[in-house]
């Protein structure tokens, strides 16, 4: 592998004044001594330009149901349990057990609708109190290939809320859903292991039970009152409008994703996408170009880009080193107010600084420029490389594990 130069942090602020495109465009136009062509050709709209976190409504939507849960209004939210008063969790044992395993899984205190003691959302900001976490998380669909959004969650670790239940015996999985119409039809249903719920090691984020997104409780949209959030996972297992959770002896993932042929383990990927470019560009002017990186299990190293004449096919490829955006100087100018990156996961929490960068499970900003290039059709591609060297689409490129091929997008230099 070829060893480009090491990436440039780009300022949060340097990189908001990229996004204000056109200007920094014409600049370098007029330094680099060319005309600017007649024909106006809008530039890229710029990553960086969006916000660190996605406003709760922004998020692009992953949704099973028919009504969709959250289209849910008056009496039927309620019949529903999908307000904060009404909103309930139940933890019990598996109700259909598998027959082929002997000995099943128990609890010592189920927590049930029909016992009056399902777990209600006072009870879970009680429990927030002593045990809240927070991080920063991008969500991203393993078969969606642009990440959904980003957020800073909240809320109580898994572990904590499955101590509620006393002794168990017998467990293997925990399997988890959400509000489904009734229907089982419409039942979306994911899992962890016993020891990923409850064995959190250390500088890892743990499995847990969200009610806050951005500094707001957890909006139906974004599937309040309450959801499941995996942080090391794709969107499939961080379950919406959670009302359930069943702790089974049953040792495979039973997840509805598996049965759609994608592979339920899967991590979330490292990758590079690639924002939209215009299909053409005047010669002689600054091009730039961007989009965002997920920093997965595997970390992230650099964002690569590779630009190839669209007529020159066995052309080798050549890849040159992306900036990617620093942390902000200044974490209160992005997070909610009253938030001290202190407080949040992977974070030190002595200095307030960031543990790695981009931290874990979250997405960034990356950008270059393109100059002085020739007329001619391009095609431009970008790649993540991650902590073990392996460049998208390495190592992984089963699809079925999350989406991770290289995007490429084509243009003209006319
Ligand atoms: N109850 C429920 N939870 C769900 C889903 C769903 O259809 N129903 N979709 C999942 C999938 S596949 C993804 S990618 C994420 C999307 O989260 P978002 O809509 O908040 O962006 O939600 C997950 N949680
Ligand atoms: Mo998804």
């Amino acid at each position: 592998m070829n060893s480009p130069s090491p990436p440039v942090a780009l300022t949060r602020r340097e990189f908001m004044r990229a996004g204000s495109a056109l200007a920094a465009t014409a600049a370098v136009a007029e330094l680099s001594g060319a005309t600017p062509a007649a024909e106006t050709i809008v530039a890229p709209k710029l990553a960086g330009a969006r916000p660190f976190l996605t406003p709760a409504d922004k998020f692009r939507d992953v949704s099973r149901g028919k009504p969709l849960p959250h289209s849910l209004k008056g009496d039927a939210l309620i019949a529903a349990r999908l307000t904060p008063e009404t909103w309930r969790l139940e933890i019990t044992t598996d109700p259909t057990p598998n027959p082929a395993i002997k000995e099943t899984a128990s609890l010592g205190m189920p927590l049930t609708l029909a016992d009056g003691n399902a777990l209600d959302l006072p009870a879970l900001l009680e429990l927030g109190k002593k045990h809240e976490v927070q991080f920063l998380k991008a969500m991203q669909c393993l078969n969606i290939p642009a990440p959904l959004g980003q957020g800073l969650w909240a809320g109580v670790p898994l572990r904590e809320a499955l101590r509620l239940c006393g002794a168990m015996r017998n467990v293997r999985r925990i399997y988890y859903w959400g509000f489904h119409n009734d229907d089982p039809k419409q039942l979306f249903q994911s899992s962890l292991s016993y020891s990923q719920a409850m064995e959190t090691p250390p500088g890892e984020l743990p499995a847990f039970l969200a009610y806050r997104l951005n500094g707001e409780p957890l909006s139906l949209t974004r599937g309040g009152p309450v959801r499941m959030v995996i942080p090391w996972a794709h969107g499939f297992k961080s379950i919406k409008w959670l009302q359930r959770i069943v702790v089974t002896n049953d040792y495979r993932a039973n997840d509805t994703y598996a049965e759609q042929n994608n592979d339920p383990e899967a991590p979330l990927k490292t990758a590079a996408y690639l924002d939209n470019l215009p299909a053409k560009i005047p010669a002689g002017q600054a091009a730039p170009i961007g989009g965002l990186v997920i920093s997965g299990i595997s970390g992230l190293k650099r964002v690569e880009y590779s630009l190839t004449r669209g007529d020159a096919k066995a052309e080798a490829e050549i890849w040159t080193a992306a900036q990617l955006e620093a942390p902000p100087a200044d974490w209160r100018d992005v997070l909610p107010a009253g938030v001290s990156p202190k407080q949040i996961l992977g974070f030190d929490p002595q200095t307030g600084r960031p543990a790695t960068w981009p931290l874990r499970y979250s997405m960034v900003s990356w950008s270059a420029t393109l100059k002085g290039l020739a007329p001619g059709k391009y095609a431009l591609s970008a790649r993540a490389v991650d902590l073990n060297n392996f460049a998208q689409p390495e190592p992984r490129p089963i699809q079925k594990a999350g989406r991770n091929s290289l995007e490429v997008r084509e243009f003209e230099v006319v």
